[in-house]
């Protein structure tokens, strides 16, 4: 009888104490969802009906920022849902609590206005114990507006500004006394470690208690450190009053731990902090919350560089943008993990978290993997001459260092990307002014950053106008220069990227430097055996991004590198080679492997690694350019082995020696399916990769029997390859005609004039398509198109965009450079003739399609008699064109 006794009284205490615990669940799912401001939609009896259902993490320009329309919704949009929540909750503490929300937010509960926030990117949270009715449904009625507000950083950047609840959100119940969750959406607790050594280090930990009952309570604060096994280190215990009402601050003493396992990049250690309240009485326990510990301590040094746990380390990283294909910034926990291990399996131990704070996760994962982490508030490209700014930045800069203040990854705070990018003042008083604000506001953002968080380092980015900088004062302000530099990219020479380290090293004596950005667009479906700048082919991609590798590494003064970016985003107003993308990502926007990742793999990690690049280049087409009819195309094997043997099918083609991460094998390729096999040795590790390739072999004279002729892909001005993914065609560069082949006849490929030269092609928007590349090159000037191709039928799909326009260039448009200049088109009119038969007389694209469109022609041709194809442009006004050439045998 006394054995049950005591177990039930022990399931009494047991259960008792758990229901005292804190009680946290999101509320993602079944939100009513409109865009828009309806009438009274925070009230009951408004209807919502009609609107649509969503889930959160949601955005509502997913797709609008991906269209053909310039522009996406930046406005008021609500959810609302209405949410039963238990009586068992009652008479606790409750809070709405949300991981982000862009970008200004109102809430109201059951009719009643509870709060508000502004900013896109920091988390936040409303007290919502005297609204809520328990035991019955609570109307949640959430106003959220990415409306332009001047007084809201960002006010312009290369993303795009998804509107939404695009992270997590919660309820939360909690004992009346509680850790307090009202500083700024902290966790209500601060791990310091003013001194970590090999032999010792010592922890401080402050606590803040709230005390929400109406009497003065006593309670136990306990901290109680853990070791990753959960076994007890450390314990500290101190009583504490609360007065009712009252938040108070409990700081413990320093508290020594002999030893310490160090957080590090191969080793991320980490402690655990329990962190208590108990009733003093009755010694229940009211309230925990869990903190990571890290254990290291670091340093940067102008000259030499970072220091972790004294150890010397290259910091090469990555920046990343939240976004996903189709998604928008709307993402589902995993896809934010999964990029992180991305990061590290590709050898990065550094991540830039741009230009915003990023989900939990994202800084849960660096803490667990050993990535070093900067994160930044989203104060980009310019500033409005505000207080009201000035003091929204400074509560963002306050959320963002209190809201990750535990995390043991991160070791520098951030604030002003290319502050003066977008200066709306060249000259005079006015810029004086400006100048004068902006310099203000940074050092607001220094001062706090430094009072919050004294243990970290500050960071400030910049673009290549030093002078700008330099005349505000900025480059004095904060303790790391980060600069983000694309020589070889928006600039012509690549060279000057070293001589502007060098430079910056010699300037700013005793500023720690280092690149928080640098990289070319890489389309992936985009290849060039003539890489140049803007070409977006992965061979620009991989030598551009060597060189910077290599330089850096050469410089010990640059204590790290974010290369830019990660991941493909999402920049609405962008065009490029895929519009409204960014693609400076090493990953695609859905984390396809692009070569580039592949070269830092191979440079960075330290397990063996082999892997044979152009991987997600399946269908690929070329011109038979040997006697054994074949056609000899470049490959990339990436490894860290020394050296590297290549099969392809079958046959060897020798060993190569690896150099900066890869080497290149000249691959003879079969018409129809290739298999290619690699082989090295790293130590005693024995490496093998294998890749499949389907070749589409053209003959270099098209009636030969051997390889008959079916179809061939021509774009025209250009030396480019093209991949299209959703039909398996393989698009290959134009050639000059010759008896018995293929090619043009005349004319010049169309090169855009920019500041500083030319580039290939265009870097217009072409509509109608997803195949950018093959419309934004063209032939001018060109006389004919020939194909001696056999007798037979044939469809002749001739493909066609004015890449020149005569309105003036949408100033929208991101480009950092801005060195593309406009040429006006003329009022451009020609005949075609197919084998001798005029097939349309007087051709005015502009006329008939406008500008930028993508126009494609089919002709159905007979080829009779052995006299091939000839297609012949007419010039009636201005130059004729011809962009791209499709020819499909019928019969
Ligand atoms: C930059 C910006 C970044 C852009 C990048 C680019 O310097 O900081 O936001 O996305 O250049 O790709 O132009
Ligand atoms: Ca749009």
């Amino acid at each position: 009888m006394k054995k049950f006794l005591y177990i039930f009284i022990m399931l009494f205490v047991v259960g008792w104490v758990q229901a005292q615990q804190r009680v946290i669940y999101t509320i993602n799912d079944g939100w009513k969802f409109t865009k828009g401001s309806p009438f009274e939609a925070q009230l009951d009896n408004c209807d919502d009906s009609s609107w649509e259902t969503v889930n959160i993490p949601h955005t509502w320009n997913d797709k609008d920022a991906d269209d053909e329309t310039p522009g996406f919704y930046r406005g008021p949009a609500w959810y609302r849902k209405q949410l039963f929540v238990d009586k068992s909750q009652e008479g606790r503490q409750a809070i709405i609590y949300f991981e982000g929300a862009n970008q200004e937010v109102q809430l109201y509960l059951n009719g009643q206005f509870i709060g508000e926030h502004k900013g896109g990117y920091t988390r936040f949270c409303f007290d919502i114990t005297p609204n809520l009715r328990y035991g019955q449904e609570n109307l949640f009625a959430i106003c959220v507006n990415n409306v332009y507000n001047p007084n809201i950083p960002p006010l312009s950047a290369d993303f795009t500004f998804f509107g939404g609840i695009y992270r997590d959100v919660y309820l939360q119940f909690m004992n009346p006394v509680h850790i307090a969750t009202n500083d700024y959406a902290s966790s209500g607790v601060y791990l310091r470690t003013p001194e970590v050594n090999k032999s010792a280090a010592s922890v401080e930990i402050t606590t803040l208690l709230t005390n929400e009952l109406s009497q003065t309570t006593e309670v136990i604060v306990e901290n109680i450190i853990c070791d990753a096994d959960g076994k007890e280190v450390r314990k500290t215990s101190t009583e504490v009053k609360l007065a009712s009402g009252e938040t108070k601050t409990e700081v413990s003493k320093k508290i020594k731990i002999d030893s310490p396992h160090l957080w590090d990049i191969d080793d991320p250690y980490r402690y655990m902090v329990y962190t208590r309240i108990l009733d003093k009485r009755k010694g229940t326990l009211l309230d925990e919350v869990v903190n990571p510990l890290g254990l290291r301590w670091f340093e940067f040094d102008s000259e030499k560089g970072f220091f972790l746990n004294g150890k010397w380390r290259k910091l090469i990283g990555t920046a990343r943008h939240q976004d996903y294909f189709q998604k928008g910034n709307a993402l589902r926990d995993e896809l934010h993990v999964q990029d992180v291990l991305l990061l590290k399996e590709m050898g990065g131990n550094f991540l830039r978290v741009s230009h915003y704070p990023q989900d939990p996760v994202i800084m849960e994962m660096c803490d667990k993997l050993g990535i070093v982490t900067s994160v930044e508030i989203p104060v980009v490209n310019a500033v409005t001459e505000t207080e009201e700014f000035l003091n929204n930045s400074v509560e963002m800069a306050k959320e963002m260092v209190r809201q990750d203040f535990n995390r043991p990854s991160i070791m520098i705070w951030g604030y002003m990307n290319e502050i003066f990018l977008r200066r709306p003042y060249t000259e005079g008083k006015q810029l004086e002014d400006y100048y004068h604000f902006t310099e203000k506001v940074a050092r607001s953002l220094e001062a706090t950053i430094r009072k919050e968080d004294p243990s970290r380092y500050t960071m400030m980015a910049y673009h290549n106008a030093p002078q700008f900088y330099e005349d505000a004062h900025l480059t004095e302000i904060p303790m790391i220069q980060g600069w983000n530099l694309y020589q070889g990219w928006y600039e012509p020479d690549i060279n000057e990227f070293q001589r502007l380290l060098d430079r910056a090293h010699k300037m700013y004596k005793g500023k720690v430097l280092m690149v928080t950005e640098y990289g070319p667009g890489v389309d992936p479906r985009t290849h060039s055996y003539q890489p140049e700048r803007f070409d977006f082919s992965q061979e620009y991609g991989l030598i551009y991004h060597k060189h910077y590798l290599n330089e850096m590494m050469k410089r010990p003064f640059i204590a790290g590198s974010s290369l830019w970016n990660l991941n493909d985003f999402y920049s609405e107003s962008r065009v490029d080679a895929v519009p409204h993308v960014n693609n400076k990502g090493v990953l695609g926007l859905d984390r396809e492997v692009k070569d580039t990742y592949l070269f830092y793999k191979a440079a960075l990690i330290r397990r063996p690694m082999l892997v044979i690049g152009n991987r997600e280049w399946k269908t690929r087409g070329g011109v038979v350019n040997t006697e054994q009819k074949e056609c000899i195309q470049s490959i990339p094997v990436f490894s860290n082995a020394e050296e590297v043997e290549l099969f392809a099918n079958n046959k060897s083609l020798g060993k190569k020696k690896i150099e900066s991460g890869y080497a290149l094998f000249d691959v003879p390729f079969v018409n129809g399916e290739n298999q290619l096999e690699a082989f090295a040795v790293a130590g005693d590790t024995k490496l093998h990769d294998m890749l499949g390739i389907r070749f589409q072999l053209i003959g270099s004279q098209l009636k030969d029997n051997t390889l008959p002729f079916t179809e061939m892909n021509v774009m025209l001005g250009s030396p480019r390859y093209f991949e299209d993914r959703a039909t398996n065609v393989a698009w290959i560069p134009e050639q000059e005609y010759k008896p018995g082949s293929w090619g043009f006849v005349g004319g010049t490929p169309y090169r855009r004039k920019t500041g500083f030269g030319t580039m290939l092609g265009s870097d217009i928007d072409i509509f109608g398509t997803d195949m950018n590349p093959v419309f934004q090159t063209q032939r001018v000037g060109i006389e004919s198109f020939k194909a001696d191709v056999p007798d037979g039928e044939y469809s002749v799909s001739l493909y066609w965009a004015e890449l020149d326009s005569d309105k003036e260039k949408e100033a929208l448009i991101y480009n950092l450079g801005a060195d593309s200049e406009q040429t006006l088109v003329g009022n451009r009119r020609f005949g075609i003739s197919i084998n001798g038969t005029t097939v349309l007389d007087d051709f005015n694209i502009a006329r008939d399609y406008g500008y930028a469109r993508a126009v494609i022609k089919k002709f159905i041709v007979t080829v009779k008699d052995g006299k091939g194809l000839n297609i012949d442009f007419h010039k009636k006004e201005g130059e004729t064109i011809l962009n791209a050439i499709r020819i499909y045998r019928n019969y």
